[in-house]
This record gives structure tokens, sequence and C-alpha cells, in this order.
């Protein structure tokens, strides 16, 4: 078969790449031709993502694809919850705002006014985060008004980007799945969640498939970047369900981590899990590729190492993530342990103060080196994966015999044997780049070139090489997992 090539451009909270996707029939390689971080800025009180400079970035990645021939077609996939706002001739109304930005403070208990707590989970399935896009938008509806009127639509980040691609508006499935605005079953806005919280259903876009074409890249565009035509796929625009469909995994019943900024641990299922235990646990139905869902928890990640290290740096000393966990496998094993997603620790600022704090106040000793704050990080990690672990199978009834790791935080060894340890399962991990590879994919998928899920995941299967990690030290990790579950009741 004739060599397919398509354009990824993922877009994750730390950083981004626009990487070349080929696929011959059997294997698919992905070379990166323009990597960049992705650098929030917080101006006057507001913490905004840097639009212009991420639109920017990926014209770069357009033009050094001219150097390969033929492309077929573009995919965006992005971190979930965030929007745009557009005005009736698609100017944008403002900044796209961070997800952390503190706006959406008290939201939640706001919404509890206007919708009961059960009825809302019980329609969405979604976990309450106030990060969500539906605690954003009720923000606006109670404090700016005036902005949602001058609004024509919104736009989830994915679908913007592909919008100033191409020119098409969409809302992808996948990612209208991180709004809580969904209803999980029905695969549609929910008129009751939408209208009890007094939100605009007017600026929703129409929701389709993962892998439907929105248009071909603007004949503006291609004469600005001196680029030939191609097509724009809203593929799965949410970065967590491509890193999904990139497991490589033959196995119907999984168990995977994507592990970057966060960690997002759970399990595919073909419809969603909505019933008391998920509602007690608040675990999340998302929407996926082929209509599948992902239950799954999301734990606040590596963004404690990530915000940390900006910290460090700041004071002005320079670790990069291979040597602060070089650092961290030295140190004492259960020193101190936080709850990762303690609120304290979700907004940017100096995390490592933070956790000395949580230590102190807790009456655990100090961790005062940078190597004890990472390691602290990593186990604490760790047990809170085997907790989400065992609050999914009480959900599913299912066994797992195995975890698929993937995503950059597969490359600290040490965070992979650890949660092999904490959860008593052996972890395959990689790849690194399964975002991208699923962004591939589904792309493929769309054209034609690939037919299933299953399949997708068999040839990534065979493009990577994937590490195995076993399971140590089993005694002690049990006995470390009762410790912690019975110290984060009183915490
Ligand atoms: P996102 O897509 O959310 O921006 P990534 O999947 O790119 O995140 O993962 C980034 C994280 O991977 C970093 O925050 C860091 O913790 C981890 N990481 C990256 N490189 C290394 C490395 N060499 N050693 C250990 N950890 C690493
Ligand atoms: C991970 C992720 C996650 C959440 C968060 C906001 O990058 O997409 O699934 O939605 O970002």
């Amino acid at each position: 078969m004739e060599t397919k090539k398509v354009l990824a451009v993922d877009l994750g909270a730390s950083s981004g790449r626009v990487m070349l996707g080929s696929f011959d029939g059997e294997k698919i390689t992905v070379e990166e031709l323009h990597r960049f971080s992705n650098d929030p800025v917080i101006l006057g009180n507001t913490m905004y993502w840097d639009f212009l400079r991420l639109f920017h970035e990926i014209k770069q990645g357009l033009i050094k694809s001219k150097a390969y021939g033929k492309i077929d077609s573009i995919s965006v996939d992005t971190w979930g919850v965030d929007f745009g706002l557009l005005d009736k001739e698609g100017n944008l109304l403002g900044n796209p705002v961070h997800y952390r930005d503190a706006r959406v403070n008290g939201m939640l208990d706001k919404s509890f006014e206007k919708i009961d707590k059960d009825t809302f989970y019980g329609i969405t399935g979604n976990q309450f985060m106030e990060i969500n896009t539906v605690f954003q938008l009720l923000y606006l509806a109670l404090n700016k008004k005036e902005l949602l009127e001058q609004a024509d639509s919104l736009l989830m980040m994915p679908d913007l980007f592909n919008y100033y691609l191409s020119g098409g508006k969409c809302c992808e499935y996948s990612i209208a799945s991180t709004t809580q605005m969904l209803d999980a079953v029905k695969k549609n806005w929910s008129d009751e969640v939408i209208e009890k919280l007094g939100l605009p259903a007017r600026l929703l876009q129409q929701v389709v498939p993962s892998g439907t074409t929105v248009g071909t890249l603007s004949p503006q565009l291609c004469e600005e970047l001196g680029i030939e035509p191609m097509k724009v796929v809203a593929g799965a625009g949410h970065d967590t369900q491509c890193a999904l469909a990139a497991v490589p995994t033959g196995e119907k019943d999984f168990i995977f981590i994507s592990c970057g900024t966060w960690c997002l641990f759970g399990t595919e299922l073909d419809e969603p899990i909505i019933d008391e235990n998920s509602a007690r646990f608040n675990i999340t139905n998302e929407g996926g590729v082929g209509g599948k869902i992902s239950f799954l928890k999301n734990i606040i990640g590596l963004w404690l190492i990530q915000e940390s290290r900006r910290q460090w740096m700041r004071e002005g000393k320079e670790f990069s993530f291979g040597e602060l966990e070089k650092l961290a496998a030295k140190e004492e094993p259960f020193r101190s342990l936080i709850d990762p997603d303690a609120p304290e620790f979700a907004p940017s600022g100096n995390v490592p103060r933070r956790i000395r704090e949580f230590c102190k106040r807790t009456g655990q000793p100090v961790p005062e080196t940078e190597g004890q704050i990472v390691r602290c990080i990593n186990e604490s990690l760790a047990l809170k994966y085997r907790m989400a672990f065992e609050e999914i199978r009480e959900c599913t009834g299912k066994e797992y015999p195995v975890i698929h790791m993937v995503g950059g935080g597969t490359q600290s060894a040490l965070l992979c044997q650890l949660t092999a340890n904490a959860c008593g399962r052996p972890v395959y991990a990689g790849p690194v780049e399964a975002t991208v590879y699923g962004n591939v994919a589904i792309q493929l998928m769309a054209e034609g070139a690939v037919g299933s899920l299953e399949e997708i995941r068999s040839v990534i299967k065979a493009s990577e090489e994937i590490r195995r990690f076993d399971p140590q030290d089993g005694e002690r990790w049990e006995e470390a997992y009762r410790n912690y579950c019975e110290a984060i009741r009183k915490w």
C-alpha cells in the first residue's frame, strides 16, 4: 500500500509537538517535526493559555512538514475542559482561560444549589472537579453575563484550533465528554443540566463522532505558509482518549494509566457505569474513540513534579526530570506521604513549601531535600493509583492481571516500578508518545487505512518497544497501602 502520512498536533498542558505519522500498512512511525513548551501566562489576576503562541507553533510545524511531500490530513488534540468564545465573525473573545485559574473556586457548591448532586452525576457520569467546563461556564453566567451575550459560539480547545485551521465548527465527542454537560448514555448535550444551571445552550456546537472531517486547511493559511491543502480531522480532541486508543494491548478488559501533567487511571467499557459505587468514589465516564467509555479517576499527576521543578528554577536551581528522578531514587522509602489530590496542590505556586506544610501538619518528617520531595510525590502517586485500582475493581467486579502505563511519565523508571509495587501487578510501560500514536491512528482510521480500535492497538504494539516492571517488596507495600488508607481518612 502507498505510505499514508498525517500530521498529529498534540498539545499537553506542559508541552506541545507537531509530529509526522507514517503508515506503510504494518507499522506506524512517528517523527518529531516541532516541539515547544506550553507556558501559561498570568496577566493581571487571570491565568491564561497562550493561544496565539500555540497557534504560531502549529504553523511552524506545518512549515516544517513541507519537506515530506503530500500529507493526507492533520488533527489537533489537547488537554480537556477548556474552551474559547467566538463572536459572529469568528473572532476570539479574549484568550482562553486556564482551568487552574481561581475563577471556578466555589462553583461546585453553587451548582448544587441549582441541580441536585445525585441527579447531576446520574446524567453526566463525570467526576466532580471544579475545573470542568460546566463550572467555568457557571462562573461566566453568574459574573460575566455580557461576555456570554456577546458570544456566538463556544469551541473546546481542539475544536478551536481545528476551526482556525479549516473554518469548520463542531464539538467532537471525546472533548465534549470532559465538559460535564453531556448525557453519558445519550452521548449528547443534557438539556436538563444546561437549563437548571442557566447556561447558554445556543453557544454549543453539534456533537460529532471522533474521526469526523471538519474541512480542509484554509486557502488563506495554505497561501501564508506556502503549503498544500490537507484534510482537517476532529480525531479524538481529548488527549487522554488519543492515549487510550494507543494502549498496546489485545485484551478487552485492561487497566491503563495515562501519565503526564495529569494521571488518568482507569479502564475501558462499552457502556457507562453510573451507580452508587461510582458516585461514592467520584469516578468519571468519559467518551472515547468508537463511542467507548473510559471509566477513570483524574489524579493530579506529574503536575506536582513540574511545579516543584519550576519553583526550584525560580530559586536558581536547575534540574532535568531525569536528575530529579535520580535524586529521589536514592532517598529513604516511605519517609513522608501526602494526598496529592488535596486542594492546596492544584493551583500554581510554591508546591515544595505546600508539601512541607502538609507533612508538618500531619505529624510526619518534613521533606527537606529536592530528592525527598520528589520521592514523596512519586510514592504518594503510586499509592493513590492503588486506591483508584481498588475502586475500579469494586465497580466493575473484574480482575486485571497487568497495568499499562503510557505517556511522558513512563520515562520515570522509578514511578513505573513504584506503581508495580503499589498495585502488585506487572506494569507495561510505553509508548511515551502514546497520545501522538493515538492521534495518528485515529486519522488513519478516518481515512480507512486501519479498520478498528483493536487493529490500531495491535499496529501500535508492533511499532513500539514496551518495558516491563515486575512488583517488588510485596508485603512492605501492602502494609504501606493499609497505613496510607487509614492516614488519608484522617488528613
Ligand atoms: P503533558 O502531555 O501533560 O504535557 P507529558 O506526557 O509530556 O505531559 O509528560 C510530561 C512529564 O513526563 C513531565 O512532567 C515529567 O514528570 C515526565 N518526564 C519527562 N521526561 C522525563 C525523564 N527524562 N525522566 C523522568 N520523567 C520524565
Ligand atoms: C490530561 C487531561 C485530563 C483532564 C485534564 C484537564 O491532559 O486532558 O484528561 O481532562 O487534562
